[in-house]
Formats: C-alpha cells, structure tokens, sequence
C-alpha cells in the first residue's frame, strides 16, 4: 500500500491494483483503477484535460482527504474504497467498502451504495422509466428492428447517470468501451454498480449544486454540439424509401401545394445501385444532380442514407480500395471480416482507424458533386445479418489493435465522424449535418440521434420522448424519434398527436417503413392534414427560440427537450408514471405529451406559474390540473415571466420572413433573460464572430423590457420588433422618453380547424387570445428599454 501526490491528484497502489486519482476541476474527478501497470484510456469521448485548481490533500490514519471547493473524497486505503461528501460534510456518494472496485475475471465493477430514496436518471438511449431505480441495463450497440418499449440494448451506448438524493445530485461518467452494466438496484438490495467486461475501472465523478449544472460539466469532457445548420432545425420528411426521382419531385411539390412548411427530404437505401455506398440506381434515379438541383429550387435539402457495409465485390471501387488501403476490419489472421447486410456479403471500414476515416469522407465527394446536403449513418452498430459479430474480429482503435469486445460500441460514432469531416471536407463553406443510428458519450461532437426503428404505436410515441428526455439528460442536445412510427402503421390520431408533439423535439422527422401505407401528413384525411399543418407552421413560427435555444445548449449542454428531472430534480411527483414523460422545451415551454385517444389530462405544474399557451389561463405551480386535450390542443403551458420569441409563416427556414420579430412576454413574477441569437444559419462563419448575440430581460415587478447592445457582426433579418403583453395591464407604454399607447389584437398559436364533424356541437372550441397589447418598435443595434406604465 502507498500512495503519492501528484500536480492535480494523487495516484498509488492498494493490495491488488494501481489506482490515480485527478481532478479535472473543483466539481470534476476522474478516478482510475486497473491491476495492469498501465492504464488503457478510451481515446475517443474526453476531449479536456485537468485544469489547474485549488485543492488540499490531508492524511488521517488509514485515510487520505482531497479537498476541492465542491467536492470531498475520503480515500480509504486498506480496504480500498471511495466516499464522496460535500463541503460541509453530507455523503453524496459512496463505495461498498467491501467490494468498492473488483474483478471477476475480466470483468471489472464498482459497486457504490445506495443513499436513502437514490434516484437515477439519464444513462442515454435506455427504455423505461425517468428514474431508472430497480432496473439493470447493457451497453453494447445493437440493431433492434421494432424494438419494445422496455427492451434493452438498443443502438447507442452513453455510460453517464445522474444521481439525485437528499437534495444533492451527482454524476458518474464510466468511461470504458466494452460490454458495461449499470445495475440501479436490480435483484439486490444492497449495493447498485457498473461494471465492464474488460478493461479498466476509469470513471468521472460530477458534483454540483444543480443537474444541469452536473451536465454541463459532463459535456465539457466530452464535447458540445455546434451549430447545426438551420434547414435542419425544420420538418425533415422520410420514408424507406421515396424512389424514382419523379416521386421525389412530386414530394417536394405536395408539401408547397398544400401549405406545409419543410426542409428535408431523405433518400434512403433504394436510391443506391444494389445497395452500394456511393452509388446511384442508374435507373431510378439516373439524374441525381437534375433532381437534387430541381427540389432544391423549392427550398429542399437532401440528406442520404449511408450505411457502413462495402459489398465485396471485385471491381466495385470502394471494396477494391478499401482492401488495398488496408482499411477494412480484420481477422486476427489478416483476412477481411465479412458480414451480410444489404448488398449481400460486405467487409466493414475500420472507422476507429485515421486512414479510414479521412479516406471515408474523401469517398463523399461523390455526394457532394450530385448536390447532396446532409448525411444519415444508419447501422452502424455495426449491424449485419444474424446480429452477432464475432468477438475476435479486430480493430485498430487509433492504433492499439483491439478486439470487437472493446471496438464495437466505438464504431458508430467513429463512422458519424468520419461523415461529419467528410462534409467539411467536400463543403467547408457549410455546416455539417449527419444523423446517427449508432453512437457513444461524445456523438454530440459529430451528429444528432435518431432512436431508430420505433413502432406505430401510443406506447412508443411516449417511450420515444422518454428516450429523447433521457439522451438529453446525457449530453446529447439534437435528438429525435420517427414521427408516425417506423414500423407499423399509424391511427390517423396517433398520427395527428406525434405530429403536434414533435413539433416539440429537437429533431422534427418523419419516417415509416418499407411496404407500409403512405404515411405524409397528407395521408390521413384532410382533418390530420389541418393538424398537421397547424403544428408544423407553429414549429416555423418558434424558429427564432429554437434557433437561440441550440445556440443556448452550444455553450452549456443543456439539453433542448429538457426533462423536468433538470430543473426540478427533487420534485417527486415528476417521476410519477403519469408526468415522467413531461418535459421544458426551449426552456419555457411545457409539454405533456398525451396519448392520441385522451380528450382530457392530468398534468403536473412543477414550481412557478404557468399560463396555458392556446387561451392564457394561469396556474399556480405544484399542482396538478386536468387539461383537455383534444386532438387538435396539445397540453402546452409556458412559464410565467417568460419571453417567447415567433417570426411569420415560412414555407421553408430559408425564405424570407417578413422582417417582425414578435416577442411573448408574460407576466410572471420571476425577471427572466431571453437570449436572442442570430447567424446566416448555413455557414461555418459564426465561429469567426459572425453572428448577433443579444439579452432580452423582462422584469414584470418593474415592468420593463430591457434589449442589451447586439454583440457579434452579424446584423439582425429583422427591422423591427413586435411586443405581445400577455397577463399584464398595458395602458401606454414608455419608449425613448415618449408615452405611447399600444394596439389591440387577437391572437391564436394555431389556426381554426375546418368544421369536419357533422355534429359541430361536439367540436372543441377554437382558441384565440382576445385584446392582446402589443406595440412595435425598430430593431436597432444599440441597447434600449420599454417601460410599461
Ligand atoms: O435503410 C432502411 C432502414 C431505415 O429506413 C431505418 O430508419 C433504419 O433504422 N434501415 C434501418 C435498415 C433496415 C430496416 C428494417
């Protein structure tokens, strides 16, 4: 046993193993144990080192203390094992000390104990309850094709939790690669753990006086999204698969005819010659670049399918390449693994391998000479016939030459990077876009989520926001479910209901699967077509908060769809089965997703106030209300003292609106700041200062509407800002020392629905917000104030 201190640590050996212990900063440490004399990081998801900070270190008999400003770590030497506390002395979190770090074979865990009434959320793309307490889960990616709503693996692995108890909460960040279980509690009442089958226990230990707080910190490991490109943030259209070119084009001009707004329109595996990467069906399509060129006129963007296989055929050049270059996955004997997916047998790029990687996103150029936007990386879990990979198959892992036990939940988001540096590559002028099946902790870095093949379903349409919530809670802000359901067939309600709740999402898509009835939101009578189209304008209409909430979550991590585990972690009833699935997006606004048959809701008002978006009724929070919900309605509130920030109707994110910002305010008695953000939305410019940043803060006790002077060289689409007054009286208003008297006007989020029903006695009420105040004024640079009198 010894132990010696080291610039930002300390680091020894205990009976069995070698053990480092690193801040990385005061609510941030990693620790490292391992019976090897050296450890083997995973070189892929931590992208900071430790900074330097503040810390004592203090022996007590059989103990040492490391001190930060946040955090207090007994290290019990002989028996080795970890406490965690507070400052001020309260136990966060702690090792069973009998069994604190220990092998089985291989197989290394840390079993901690359980603090009383523990909670444990987030840990990525898992099915199940917010609090995952009781329930035992896998990482290892895998293609699961209508997956159930409690099954497990599925396709991306995300090894982070948060822990939340007594008023304090914690995060755990294990990072290794290889099969890993997290037990919360599972057939034992004694201990919860994680353990992986190999490797080394290496994890990272957050603690803060928030959750969000405690992401933060996670995502400044392993990375922030940037900006993704605008298109994106609009209504995406899928289908398995849209071909010929004349059925893409008449896609593209339904959506114009009928009024709905989108951006994307997806080409999936049948726009490829046999399924082969970096082809075209000669015949289906046989003029890529006319048809892209075509619905782009229309203000499209398209984004294609990619998956990993390479069919081994010789002459096809991307195998003939690959095999040359010595970039495929091997046997330990040297001979390339083939596994079947769609185009029949196929070898697999190494994308854990530089050359690979650059070689891939060099391949793109043939995407990029037909005009293609964005890129979607689908199985790569990697998946393949059978779905089982042998585990001796090898890979580089940027050179340590590693089996499939420690690759395989790395090679997705490898494959996602490699097609996000392909698009900077072949378009620097443009942001990337990728859209990944597959993924790790850090996939944030390199593309947004989708949560793969759900089923047309009321279950999955919850379980999806659940999933969403939860990728969320781990660091990755831009995810999103097939609307409508991948498998199955959708109810024109159910359809109608995953319209209006995605609006919500991050990611608004829309997908279904091959051989299914067609699934547009034209496609199920015109009374879902008008709900539809309500939602999708709406979701138009939010672009300016959307667009600032993910310039938001670029600097904190935070999340879009934002569980109300964030803000309200020790709240019970937002665990509560029946409110589990409520969630801020954008900050503000609260969804209760409600299942399509429900014409009435019971929701949770966490803490604060709340106003009902659709007609302004205010609620007190903490309480619980029952809402209709009828399907045109979906239960959405917004927090009292809040800004809600709406442009007009747009066809696609890259017309011209008409010039007026139009910012909600409501009247609340908490002052709150919106931060208004603005860039050309398609360029990588913004990093170079391109962009106008500006704080809107609105304080209802003083009555003031206070703009701070635009920072950054970007100048502002809109020439002038329109103030909507919601829950305050508004006689007259003071701006630049002149007393005005604001306008009156009536105001609806979501247009009358056409009278369907023959019995017009049972239809919903159509809500609009009588006699708003509003007032207008020019959108100038510099700082300015309106004062309400
Ligand atoms: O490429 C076809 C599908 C795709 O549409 C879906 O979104 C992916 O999750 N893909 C899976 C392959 C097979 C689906 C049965």
């Amino acid at each position: 046993m010894s132990w010696y201190e080291k610039p930002n640590g300390i680091y020894g050996n205990t009976a069995s193993a070698n053990f480092e212990i690193t801040l990385y900063k005061e609510d941030t440490v990693r620790i490292q144990v391992s019976r090897e004399s050296k450890y083997s990081p995973n070189p892929y998801s931590v992208i900071s080192g430790p900074v330097q900070i503040q810390f004592n270190t203090l022996v007590e008999s059989e103990k040492i203390w490391i001190k930060t400003s946040h955090i207090h770590i007994s290290v019990n030497l002989s028996p080795f094992f970890l406490t965690f506390l507070t400052p001020s002395g309260e136990i966060i979190n702690q090792d069973d000390p009998a069994f604190a770090v220990s092998w089985l074979g291989t197989e290394v865990s840390n079993y901690k104990k359980v603090q009383p009434k523990e909670r444990f959320i987030g840990l990525g793309e898992k099915t199940g309850h917010l609090d995952r307490s009781g329930r035992a889960f896998t990482n290892w990616n895998t293609d699961y094709f209508a997956y159930g709503i409690g099954d497990d693996p599925l396709y991306m692995s995300i090894p982070f939790y948060i822990g939340v108890h007594s008023g304090l909460a914690y995060g755990i960040f294990f990072d290794n690669t290889h099969k890993s279980v997290f037990n919360f509690g599972a057939s034992n009442n004694r201990f919860i753990y994680y353990s992986a089958d190999d490797g080394d226990m290496d994890y990272y230990f957050f603690h803060n006086d928030s959750v969000s707080k405690i992401i933060s910190s996670y995502t400044e490991l392993t990375g922030k999204m940037e900006m993704p490109p605008l298109w994106s943030l609009g209504f995406q259209q899928c289908r398995y698969s849209y071909y010929p070119d004349s059925e893409v084009l008449t896609l593209a001009k339904t959506f114009r005819d009928k009024d709905m707004p989108a951006d994307v329109i997806y080409l999936d595996i049948h726009h490829m010659e046999k399924y082969k990467v970096f082809t075209f069906d000669g015949e289906k399509f046989p003029d890529p670049k006319s048809m892209i060129k075509s619905i782009k006129e229309k203000g499209f963007k398209v984004v294609v399918i990619m998956d990993p296989g390479i069919k081994t055929d010789k002459g096809y050049l991307p195998f003939d390449e690959g095999k040359q270059k010595d970039l495929f996955v091997k046997y330990p004997d040297n001979e390339i693994y083939e596994g079947q997916v769609w185009p029949g047998w196929c070898a697999f790029p190494d994308f854990t391998k530089p050359d690979t990687r650059q070689w891939w996103a060099e391949k793109m150029a043939f995407y990029e000479e037909a005009g293609v936007d964005g890129y979607w990386t689908d199985m790569n879990e990697p998946a393949s016939w059978g779905q089982f990979t042998p585990n001796l198959i090898n890979f580089s892992y940027e050179g340590e030459n590693v089996s499939h036990r420690k690759a395989r939940n790395i090679y997705g988001f490898q494959m996602a990077r490699s097609a996000k540096e392909g698009c900077e590559l072949q378009r620097p002028e443009e942001r990337p876009f990728v859209l990944t099946r597959s993924g790790f902790s850090g996939i944030q870095r390199y593309a947004a989520a989708w949560t793969g093949d759900n089923v047309a379903s009321e279950e999955h349409m919850m379980a999806g926001i659940r999933l969403v919530n939860s990728l969320g809670l781990s660091g990755v802000a831009y995810s999103g479910y097939d609307v409508g359901g991948f498998a199955g067939e959708a109810t024109k309600s159910l359809f109608a209901r995953w319209m209006s709740i995605a609006t919500f999402s991050p990611l608004y898509r829309a997908h279904s699967m091959i051989n299914s009835s067609d699934a547009e939101p034209w496609a199920f009578g015109e009374e879902v077509e008008e709900i539809s189209r309500n939602y999708m304008k709406l979701r138009y209409r939010m672009l300016p908060t959307i667009y600032s909430s993910f310039y938001k979550s670029t600097k904190t991590g935070l999340p879009i769809a934002q569980s109300l585990a964030v803000g309200y972690s020790h709240d019970k009833y937002i665990y509560e089965s029946a409110y589990e699935n409520q969630y801020l997006f954008c900050d503000n606004l609260l969804i209760a997703p409600v299942e399509s048959h429900k014409e009435i809701t019971k929701v949770y008002l966490p803490a604060g106030e709340w106003y009902y978006l659709f007609d302004n009724q205010k609620y007190k929070g903490k309480q619980i209300v029952y809402q209709d919900c009828p399907l045109n309605y979906l239960p959405v509130y917004i927090k009292a003292g809040s800004i809600l920030a709406l442009q007009s109707d747009v066809s696609y994110t890259g017309q011209s609106h008409n010039g007026i910002l139009d910012l909600h305010i409501y009247a609340g008695k908490e002052a709150s700041t919106y931060i208004h953000y603005e860039d050309d939305g398609i360029s990588p410019d913004y990093k170079k200062g391109k962009f106008l940043k500006r704080e809107i803060i609105w304080n209802t006790e003083l009555k003031t509407l206070t703009f701070s002077k635009t920072e950054g060289d970007f100048q502002s689409k809109f020439q002038q800002v329109k103030v909507y007054f919601h829950g305050i009286k508004t006689e007259s208003v003071l701006y630049n020392g002149k007393l005005k008297t604001p306008e009156k006007e009536d105001f609806a989020f979501l247009g009358m629905l056409t009278d369907f029903d023959p019995l017009p006695e049972n239809r919903f009420p159509y809500l609009e917000i009588k006699n708003i105040s509003t007032f207008t004024i020019q959108n100038v640079a510099e700082a300015f104030e309106i004062t309400i009198q």
